[in-house]
């Protein structure tokens, strides 16, 4: 499969068209009706989860999101394919692939309040915390596989990063690292066209970025990344290149339907035109078409379902929103064991802040 979608010639691999109808029979992955049906829910609880987060926030109840909208088969594949004993080394976009690894969306809340607990999923197994400083995930990425290489584990990462990140060094040299290590590392990058504001056309020169990592000397593909299917067999194939100790790289298509985060404003530089074309490839929906072709769903559960997510989701909330107030000045303790004198000089000058703001009321 990976020969066949040679990433110099720009092709893109997918199994469903845009209506749910199988293109290609022989790519279907091995995977059983009830999996779909409980991928297809998992894709539905994220996204659901994901509009009730960016509605929260405009209710001033959270700092800051970054929406998943669109973006649910890249996660929704890695939840089908990722076992206990593999890792998951993500950026700040894969709330499905968080969940699937254990992390809870009390957490995930947490996190986003601003609260150092929720960099911790204390119940998930083999995941690295959120990292917003783009791709610098990557570099651990590899020396968690370097290590499972060098124990002999039976262990795959799976390091996620968007396409923006791809013109860091630290994208370079990880891929590099990986290779000439042989780590059992699968690269995913969710090419969701935008680094924010700025287009992936002024990105990058390359004809696509799966392209990238021929001259790293790695298998390579680029894949639908709103096509559930391919995802998973794009996955599976990788996961056993990755586990034979050659690195893969999948550039996964999407579209970020959303805004960058709940503090942009896409409407200043793209236009409704582009943004309703790329509706029309929405994940969710081309999987609900191949469901109901099969009979394998209906709307009527959908509703049912909807609203138990959203009962769901209002409680974990909740739980977030009524944890512990922490006190502000924990931010200075986090890092340092023996707080250096720079460190000390802001923290009483924030001091001194508090007792100015206190004075004012
Ligand atoms: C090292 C670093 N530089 C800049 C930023 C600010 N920043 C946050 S998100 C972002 C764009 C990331 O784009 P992409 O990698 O495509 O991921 P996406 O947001 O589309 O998921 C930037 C520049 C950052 N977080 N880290
Ligand atoms: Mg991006």
């Amino acid at each position: 499969m990976f020969k066949e979608y040679n990433p110099l010639d720009d092709k893109l691999f997918q199994v469903i068209d845009k209506d749910g109808k199988i293109l290609a029979k022989k790519h279907m992955p091995d995977i059983s009706d009830e999996r779909v049906i409980q991928a297809f829910n998992d894709m539905l609880f994220a996204r659901t989860a994901d509009m009730m987060a960016v509605s929260y926030q405009r209710q001033g109840r959270m700092f800051t999101y970054p929406p998943n909208f669109g973006q649910e088969a890249i996660s929704g594949g890695l939840a089908v394919v990722m076992r206990d004993q593999d890792w998951l080394v993500p950026a700040f976009r894969e709330l499905g692939a968080w969940l699937a690894k254990g992390a809870s969306l009390k957490e995930i809340f947490l996190y986003f309040m601003g609260y150092e607990d929720g960099t911790v999923f204390k119940d998930a197994k083999n995941i690295t915390p959120i990292a917003v400083p783009i791709a610098s995930q990557l570099l651990h990425a590899v020396g968690i596989g370097y290590a499972i290489k060098y124990r002999k584990l039976d262990s795959v990462v799976y390091a996620i990063v968007g396409d923006g990140g791809t013109s860091t060094g630290d994208f370079h040299e990880a891929l590099n690292f990986a290779a000439v290590w042989d780590a059992p590392v699968v690269f995913i990058v969710q090419n969701n066209q935008f680094a924010i504001s700025v287009p992936f056309k002024k990105q990058t020169r390359s004809i696509n970025i799966a392209v990238k990592g021929i001259a790293y000397g790695m298998e390579c593909i680029k894949v639908d990344g709103n096509d559930l299917f391919a995802m998973v067999k794009a996955l599976q194939e990788a996961a056993k290149l990755a586990g034979e100790g050659k690195p893969v790289l999948i550039e996964a298509l999407t579209y970020r339907r959303g805004a960058h985060t709940t503090s942009d404003d896409p409407t200043k530089y793209r236009t409704k035109e582009e943004e309703e074309t790329w509706a029309l490839a929405d994940p969710i929906d081309r999987l609900r078409k191949y469901l109901v072709s099969k009979k394998l769903w209906n709307e009527d559960s959908e509703e049912a379902l909807l609203a138990q997510f959203k009962k769901e989701i209002d409680r974990q909330f909740e739980e977030a929103e009524n944890y512990p107030a922490y006190a502000l000045d924990d931010v200075f303790k986090f890092h340092y064991a023996d707080m250096p004198a720079d460190l000390r000089r802001q923290q009483v000058e924030y001091e001194k802040f508090l007792q100015w703001k206190e004075a004012r009321k």
